[in-house]
């Protein structure tokens, strides 16, 4: 809630804002020169910090630029997801993420961690060699649906075959965002990408592949899970699911998998609410949204001790 002393303090910042600066403080920035501007800007965050309540903020996980991401696209919001739990969760020195190449190729200038670069689709071994090498952090890949499930799919299921105790973040956004939307192995049927401009033919091409339906089928996957950002009820499910990845990577029983559905509004030729839209009335038809495979028996019991 403002308080009348906030309102006072704005009131005076607007009325000396146009007061003659001190030019002399451009140029031997003395603290005698420092404006008055510059002066009640410093005073500012005491006020807010006094009669405000702070209901958001950008976790100290997440580096504070501008990223470079398209407006909407969902590629920020998982980021910040993924930040926000390591943040949560107390394991920001202990947390080792493996980018793709894509559109995310540059998540290591964001997530304030410990980061390295695979070559395209190998992710997920190079996070094998993280993990064995260093078997008391979290390690976790980040990777698209062309890096997990097309040049990357044997890495993937060799993986996950293996019961790698590593958490996988697959954005499925069912295009190559990056190299400009070609069909990916998650091309809806009939979508119009740059090599399918006359839509996905499942005759030549086959149905899109279901990743998190085929490798809950493999013994070393632990926790499957599709969820998706499109709307503030998916946000905080996603949230829940990439906390429970990491959880789980305590109790060292196998690959975490947490699939989200995004978006890639450039690509599909959408504006972001567009793209929205078509995934709550396209894309969930053919991946439809929920856990898929969950820790039973034994495991749900040993899963209270890390919660
Ligand atoms: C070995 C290799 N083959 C192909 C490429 C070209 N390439 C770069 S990104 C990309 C596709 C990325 O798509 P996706 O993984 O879905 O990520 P998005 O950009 O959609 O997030 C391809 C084919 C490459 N960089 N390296
Ligand atoms: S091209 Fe698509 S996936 Fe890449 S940043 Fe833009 S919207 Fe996101
Ligand atoms: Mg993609």
């Amino acid at each position: 809630m403002r308080s009348e002393e906030h309102t006072l303090v704005e009131e005076e910042l607007i009325s000396k804002k146009d007061e003659p600066v001190n030019k002399s403080a451009e140029i031997t920035n003395t603290p005698e020169s420092i404006t008055a501007e510059e002066h009640l800007i410093a005073e500012k965050p005491r006020c807010l910090d006094e009669d405000y309540e702070m209901v958001y903020h950008k976790p100290k996980t997440m580096v504070d630029v501008s990223m470079h991401y398209c407006p909407g696209c969902a590629h920020s919001l998982l980021h910040k997801l993924i930040m926000e739990a390591v943040d949560e969760l107390g394991i920001q020195d202990k947390t080792i993420g493996v980018a793709p190449v894509g559109c995310a190729v540059f998540a290591y200038d964001y997530m304030n961690i410990d980061m390295t670069e695979a070559a395209h689709g190998r992710a997920s071994a190079t996070a094998t060699g993280i993990k064995r090498l260093l078997p008391d952090s979290y390690v976790f890949t980040y990777q698209g649906d062309g890096d997990l499930a097309a040049i990357g799919i044997a890495e993937t299921i060799h993986t996950i075959n293996r019961g790698e105790n590593i958490a996988i973040f697959f954005m499925n956004n069912a295009v190559y965002g990056m190299t400009s939307g070609q069909m990916a192995p998650t091309s809806l049927i009939g979508m119009k990408t740059t090599t399918s401009p006359y839509g996905r033919d499942v005759h030549e091409y086959g149905e899109p592949i279901k990743v998190s339906e085929l490798i809950s089928h493999l013994p070393g996957s632990f926790y499957v899970t599709r969820q998706a950002v499109n709307s503030a009820t998916a946000v905080r499910k996603a949230k829940k699911a990439i906390m429970n990845a990491f959880k789980y990577q305590k109790l060292n029983k196998g690959t975490c998998f947490v699939e989200i559905i995004g978006n890639c509004p450039s690509n599909w030729k959408m504006t972001p609410l567009e793209a929205s839209k078509f995934i709550d009335s396209e894309m969930i038809k053919v991946f439809p949204l929920g856990d898929i495979k969950l820790p039973k028996g034994e495991d749900l019991k040993l899963l209270e001790e890390v919660k």
